[in-house]
């Protein structure tokens, strides 16, 4: 079952397997080399934010590990490797100073990438947002695009000439909704009129960063992660199925739509427009300039309903039960089929460039017993969203690559350690990292499909 040489005679050439980290969850050092605080270490230190108080501190010491981890990468035989850059190491007071031994640490790693023959795809913003900035008023404020901009040009006049692809933002929908709306991430704030400021200043941020991009290396391959949201309703009557149309706006449309259209959807606009703040001339211009490549992340589907309550503020839904029986560790139901039908949907609704899973993988919390993770459900699941993606290749959508997340577990944000996501196991106490059973049979793929049809890139 799940043989991994089958699966990856299923996937074109060129097809790229990589795995996923983030600066935040795995580097630690936090006060190492000119590194000030970002949003996430102020949030982490505050009591009731983040499980059992657990920080970044020291993570899995990837700072200090760096050519150790590389060599863990190369031994996966995966042909990429994406990770994303503390802006809080390049310009740790958000504005100001370059920090040059924070883009040392980079051009280490992109070196040591390159020395191994794998390719570099970087993330410029996975949510440690300088602290200084906060005192700005962090994403709810028009100037951070602007210091986002300048940061994008630093890093990419240094590592522009040897990064294979850039991603100007990870993830926007947490660090707009999750963290200003839902107030489950830093900076923790519970409040509509500030989220959709952070929204329209995230978008502009952007296509500012596209823009800084573009200027300093124009070929270089720029795009977007988004984690769009493969929605459901909750049932086929009229209410549900037209609340579930009202999420697609306000989950997804709110970043495809200014990205991919020019526009943010009318029903989010009708409900919500009134508060946001002054859209500036050529903004949407801004924003809407063309991408080379986006990149999606999925792990699950959403259920929802209509919310009956009065007075329920947009898109007034309501989470619907799940599907599936399975769920991983963190409570997430498992339904490879959203994979499929939320690629359909944004192709059929968006004219997208390429696209890559540029994060896919399951929280499960097994440990080592004699020196191996015996992680059966992972390799599963990564198995059965591989083959909805070929499914997908073979039905004409350009999917060009596959990346695990996580190549390691980490700090899984509010959850802090507790949940684990890698296809290695990570030792907190001694930071030893074990290839769990996923992890093996990943490189088996990787290594089966390498030496089967690949391509030299
Ligand atoms: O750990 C996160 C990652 O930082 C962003 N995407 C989802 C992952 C799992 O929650």
């Amino acid at each position: 079952m799940n043989d991994p040489r089958i699966l990856a005679g299923r996937f074109p050439g060129d097809f790229v397997f990589g795995v996923a980290t983030a600066a935040f969850q795995i580097e630690g050092a936090a006060k190492m080399d000119g590194r000030k605080p970002s949003i996430w270490d102020a949030f982490s230190n505050m009591p009731g934010r983040v499980y059992g108080r657990h920080n970044g501190d020291v993570a899995c010491d990837h700072y200090n590990r760096l050519e150790e981890d590389l060599d863990l990468i190369q031994s996966l035989g995966v042909s990429a490797y994406r990770f994303s850059i503390a802006w809080p190491r390049i310009i740790p007071e958000g504005t100001g100073p370059v920090n040059e031994k924070g883009l040392d640490f980079y051009d280490r790693l992109v070196d040591g990438l390159k020395a191994r023959g794998i390719k570099a795809f970087a993330t410029l913003y996975h949510w440690d947002l300088p602290l200084m900035l906060a005192g700005d008023g962090g994403w709810t404020a028009r100037q951070t695009a602007y210091a986002y901009q300048r940061y994008a040009k630093t890093v990419i006049a240094r590592l522009g000439d040897r990064l294979d692809a850039v991603a100007t933002f990870n993830e926007p929908w947490c660090s707009v909704w999750l963290s200003h709306l839902y107030g489950i991430h830093a900076p923790g704030e519970c409040n509509m009129d500030a989220a959709l400021h952070a929204l329209h200043f995230t978008n502009l941020a952007h296509g500012l960063g596209v823009a800084a991009i573009r200027a300093e290396r124009p070929q270089l391959a720029t795009g977007l992660v988004l984690n769009a949201h493969s929605i459901h309703a909750g049932s086929d009557g009229e209410a549900d199925q037209a609340a579930a149309a009202r999420a697609f706006d306000f989950h997804n449309g709110v970043f495809f739509g200014p990205v991919f259209k020019g526009d943010y959807p009318e029903s989010f606009l009708s409900a919500l427009g009134a508060r946001m703040p002054a859209i500036e001339p050529g903004d949407m211009e801004t924003i809407s300039q063309p991408l080379d490549w986006w990149g999606l992340n999925y792990y699950t589907p959403m259920r929802v309903s209509h919310d009956p309550a009065e007075g329920a503020e947009f898109p007034a839904t309501v989470p619907a039960p799940p599907v599936a029986e399975i769920r991983t560790d963190i409570g997430w139901e498992v339904f490879a089929p959203a994979l499929g039908d939320l690629i359909r949907k944004l192709n059929a609704d968006y004219a997208l460039p390429a696209c890559y899973i540029t994060e896919n993988g399951a929280c499960y919390n097994m440990g080592v017993e004699n020196g191996a993770v015996d992680d059966r459900p992972r390799l599963d699941y990564i198995a059965e969203h591989l083959g909805v993606t070929a499914d997908l290749i073979r039905e004409g959508y350009p999917m060009r690559g596959y990346f695990a997340w996580s190549l390691m577990d980490n700090f899984e944000w509010a959850e802090g350690y507790r949940m684990r996501f890698g296809i290695v196991h990570v030792d907190y106490e001694t930071q030893l990292r074990t290839i769990k059973k996923s992890g093996k049979w990943y490189a088996e793929l990787a290594g089966a499909f390498r030496k089967g049809r690949h391509r030299a890139a």
